[in-house]
């Protein structure tokens, strides 16, 4: 059997898994602001949260949409704080490519060199030992070490929990809130008793590591920091004068990149958006891209009171729109297309044949929904129209005036949501003129709305009014691809 020492690939995952992690639950905790409340049950009603990190109360007697629930939360414990959704989750994103490679790289060479050893059980007897070393504990003394081994008997149960099991859970419910993921494997969400909970068991596993670090940290301490921090550092007991500067140093410099991080992101948001979106990018149009939707929740699952996100235009002309049933309203189509056209409801109805579909609807703050929805599917009105062959992009406008509508905004301008053209035939992206049923309610969109099922739902432009096929989305707004990219800096896809 290997001595289970300290070799040099352990000790660098060591700290480099002290920086990813640590980004992790920054960043997470950043993501918790955006919709800082859990739920069990995925229609998200007002009130049936089981924890809540927030103050605020709702009001009852007036229209309040989710973004309104947003907390900032401040820099020392979220990444990088200050209600930055759009920056926690780039990093968020990022760390956990990084952290996933270091933790595959621990994996590989834990079995390939043998030290597997330390976190595997032999017998039966561990757990009684666990028990009493517990006890030991708490009495304020050191319980015995595993015969050959640098741990106790409750110290390799954690170790063991920690990687085979909580690492690998947080992966998988992460996994499972991404909605194209959701849309294509509806049965994967569901094994995790839905989207929510799946949410809530990822906050769980957050909880859970910080209470591993913590008492790891004080085991350390216990045990003697001296020591085992050389072990750590140069993978023997001996320079402990030395180890603890370097450690010093090592701790010294994940603290940098922390602040860095979070300067970074409070003063040149846009520059990491770039930045960090185009490392994720590139995995998620490799992995996520290819799924399509497949859902088809069942009449009872659909919410009784589906959330709500947007300010509803407040225009008079909007309001004498909607007074007759939007009879004036046309959606008008043109771009670079064959045939531009300009379509009253009835024509987009008789376009072609209606389609339903009963989908789970992922806010990119974190709460969901699920509706019924139809419409006419999105790929038939391209085809209708005959997109000339240099059109690249779908760009959906709406009569919404943000800076009127919605004082509160981020920003201000109107409202628009770029998607890309292969995106238009995904299956079920369409536009939708009916929601449970009826018409589609003013809140929800009224006349027409986007649904895209692989995407969060700030994609779904509701109030549209204009679809223009482009080639590229530089010039539009602040050419990002999209009023919540250009003003909240997400990325354009999101398909997580
Ligand atoms: N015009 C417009 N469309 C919009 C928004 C908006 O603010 N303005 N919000 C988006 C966001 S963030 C979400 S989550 C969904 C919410 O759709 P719902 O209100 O029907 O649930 O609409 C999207 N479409
Ligand atoms: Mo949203």
């Amino acid at each position: 059997m290997t001595t289970l020492d300290y070799p040099a690939w352990l000790r660098i995952d060591h700290w480099l898994n002290v920086l990813f992690l640590t980004l992790l639950i920054r960043s997470g905790i950043e993501v918790l602001s955006g919709y800082p409340k859990l739920y069990w049950r995925d229609d998200c009603r007002p009130g049936t949260e089981w924890a809540r990190f927030t103050r605020k109360q709702m009001p009852t007697d007036k229209l309040y949409d989710t973004l309104d629930e947003e907390e900032s939360y401040p820099s020392l414990i979220a990444l990088p704080g200050h209600r930055k959704l759009g920056m926690g989750r780039h990093w968020h994103f990022v760390s956990v490519i990084g952290w996933v490679l270091v933790g595959a790289s621990y994996y590989v060479l834990l079995f390939a060199t043998g030290q597997w050893h330390r976190y595997i059980p032999y017998s039966w007897s561990i757990f009684p030992e666990a028990w009493h070393d517990i006890v030991t504990y708490m009495s304020f003394n050191l319980p015995p070490l595993l015969p050959g081994q640098p741990m106790d008997a409750v110290q390799k149960l954690s170790y063991a929990a920690v990687i085979f099991l909580l690492a690998p859970l947080q992966i998988l419910t992460g996994a499972a809130q991404s909605p194209a993921v959701e849309a294509r494997f509806p049965w994967y969400v569901r094994l995790w008793g839905g989207r929510q909970s799946a949410r809530s068991l990822h906050f769980l596993g957050l909880a859970a590591f910080v209470g591993f670090v913590v008492v790891h940290l004080m085991m350390v301490f216990f045990w003697g920091w001296g020591q085992l921090n050389a072990a750590m550092v140069f993978g023997s007991v001996r320079n402990i004068y030395w180890a603890t500067a370097l450690s010093g140093v090592i701790v010294l410099a994940i603290v940098v990149i922390h602040i860095a991080a979070t300067q970074w992101s409070l003063r040149r948001p846009r520059s990491v958006q770039r930045r960090l979106g185009a490392i994720v990018t590139a995995g998620r149009r490799l992995v996520l891209r290819p799924l399509s939707s497949r859902q088809h929740y069942t009449r009872q699952a659909v919410s009784e009171e589906h959330r709500v996100n947007g300010k509803p235009p407040t225009a008079l002309e909007y309001k004498v729109m909607a007074v007759h049933d939007f009879a004036d309203w046309r959606l008008s189509v043109g771009g670079l297309v064959e045939r531009p056209v300009a379509l009253d409801l009835a024509e987009l109805r008789a376009l072609a044949p209606p389609r339903t579909q009963r989908v789970l609807h992922n806010c990119v703050q974190g709460w969901s929904s699920i509706g019924e929805w139809t419409g006419v599917p999105l790929g038939d009105l391209v085809d209708h129209v005959r997109p000339l062959p240099q059109a690249k992009y779908l760009c959906l406008l709406t009569m919404q005036d943000t800076g009127r509508d919605d004082p509160s905004a981020d920003g201000s301008g109107q409202f628009y949501e770029v998607i890309d053209l292969e995106l238009a035939h995904n299956a079920q992206a369409l536009l939708a003129y009916d929601m449970n049923g009826a018409p589609l309610p003013i809140k929800h969109g009224a006349p027409l709305r986007l649904r895209v099922e692989t995407q969060v739902g700030f994609k779904m432009a509701k109030w549209i009014d204009r679809i223009e096929f482009v080639e590229d989305y530089a010039g539009i707004g602040m050419g990002m691809g999209g009023w919540r990219e250009d003003n909240i800096y997400y990325d354009k896809d999101v398909e997580i």
